[in-house]
């Protein structure tokens, strides 16, 4: 959590964050929250004892600082005080995941990406609910709430809509935000909060030692499914399509400059920015890794592509391509034969129509999964609309008193 001794205020504001609102629409930004008090140890629940006796995990590549590597960063506030570092938004807990845990990519990644947003600790806060994954606000030096299973978006939602003015990033695992936190997921979308939602998804419980998840593919062997899982896996993409979602991306754990952009596009979105992180769970994912076949070297360029608004659909260095054949997609060569670059179909992040074929790409063996992001659109956000509505009741009616409220139409006294 921030420690505010440490704290520097870069004087930046967020870039992109003003939504394109209808007439009357506008939210008024709220006085900053106080500095944060330094935070005390906490000794939260640590990661399955399948993995007890190594306190400090091995980070896995990607998770450290490269030599000689220098944020994007203003060189001072302006006001004379130093710009953040990565390192100033890396708490003093002990990270607690598995070593070789997709997770500690994720965690570098956005640590990487804070400082470059220019925004202060003081108004950035990460809420969770339960799993490994949701462990990542402990690890946070910014305000963070590990909260109830399911119902980090309930939370943030409660607090984007008191206090605008904060940065609210929501974590949260394939079974705290598809299981028990599905209703909350679909109802933040629709609503399209300014927040940001990281879902880690691994295809399994993590934290509870590994059980089947709404993300789990049929057949998967897991404590609670011996003999295979027989549920259809959820596709988290298309379903927050479904959910009126204004921002939604993937990307993988083990592409961390990938999912710096991603994550970088859902922060600078004004709405709920979605975002579906392949991340695997190497102690119970099996050999194989939950997604190797999309996130390692040897098979990546033949079974990952990657999206690009106005840029053609290839993939495999550019020697295969996805056209429309009807609305189905159909995989071309585009080195031999008849087809060319021009027969590809070029992406377009702002049509919903699009979004939805693509997204249905759901681990087929003839078509590339795809990565990115598969739709952004301009809504005006929930609380903007709310803030606007109360100013405009409050200058109609007068300001209101909660007491006098209370107080009003039929109340009694019970003797
Ligand atoms: C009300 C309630 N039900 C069930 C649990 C047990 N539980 C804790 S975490 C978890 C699932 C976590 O899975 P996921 O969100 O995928 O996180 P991961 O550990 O994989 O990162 C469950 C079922 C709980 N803590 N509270
Ligand atoms: S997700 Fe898997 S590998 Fe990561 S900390 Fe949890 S149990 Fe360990
Ligand atoms: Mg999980």
């Amino acid at each position: 959590m921030a420690d505010d001794k440490k704290h520097q205020d870069n004087g930046q504001q967020p870039k992109g964050k003003k939504p394109t609102l209808p007439p009357g629409y506008g939210a008024k930004g709220k006085k900053p929250t106080p500095p944060p008090q330094p935070a005390g140890k906490r000794s939260p629940d640590g990661p399955p004892k399948t993995v007890s006796g190594s306190k400090k995990p091995k980070m896995p590549p990607g998770a450290k600082l490269p030599p000689g590597h220098k944020p994007k960063m203003p060189p001072s506030s302006g006001d004379g005080a130093p710009a953040l570092t990565r390192k100033d938004f890396a708490s003093d807990q002990d990270v607690r995941w598995c070593p070789g845990c997709g997770d500690y990519a994720i965690l570098a990644t956005v640590q990487r990406l804070m400082p470059e947003l220019g925004i202060p600790r003081e108004k950035q806060v990460f809420i969770s609910g339960i799993g490994c994954s949701s462990r990542f606000p402990y690890y946070m030096n910014t305000y963070g709430l590990h909260s109830i299973h399911g119902r980090a978006p309930a939370i943030a939602t409660g607090l984007k809509a008191s206090n605008p003015d904060l940065d609210v990033w929501i974590i949260t695992g394939d079974g705290d935000a598809l299981s028990i936190g599905g209703n909350h997921l679909i109802h933040i979308l629709r609503r399209n909060i300014d927040t940001q939602i990281l879902l880690f998804n691994n295809q399994i419980y993590g934290l509870t030692k590994g059980q089947y998840s709404p993300t789990s593919e049929q057949g998967k062997i897991t404590k609670s499914t011996p003999y295979g899982s027989i549920d259809y896996p959820f596709n988290p993409v298309p379903l927050a399509l479904g959910a009126h979602g204004t921002f939604v991306a993937r990307t993988m754990d083990r592409d961390p400059k990938h999912m710096k952009t991603i994550l970088r596009r859902a922060h600078d979105h004004p709405g709920t920015g979605f975002v579906e992180i392949y991340q695997n769970c190497n102690i119970f994912n099996d050999n194989d890794g939950a997604f190797f076949e999309f996130t390692e070297k040897d098979s990546k360029p033949e079974r990952a592509l990657f999206l690009d608004h106005e840029q053609p659909m290839t993939f495999d260095n550019g020697t295969k391509g996805l056209r429309l054949d009807g609305w189905r997609l159909q995989v071309i060569d585009l080195e031999e034969g008849d087809w060319s670059v021009d027969d590809c179909v070029v992406y377009d992040e702002t049509s919903r129509e699009l979004a939805g074929i693509v997204s249905r790409i759901f681990r087929e063996p003839d078509l590339p999964q795809p990565f990115g992001v598969f739709y952004c659109e301009d809504r005006p956000t929930y609380e903007a609309m709310l803030h606007t509505q109360i100013e405009g009741v409050t200058e109609k009616r007068g300001q209101g008193d909660l007491a006098d409220l209370l107080h009003a139409g039929d109340t009694w006294t019970i003797s």
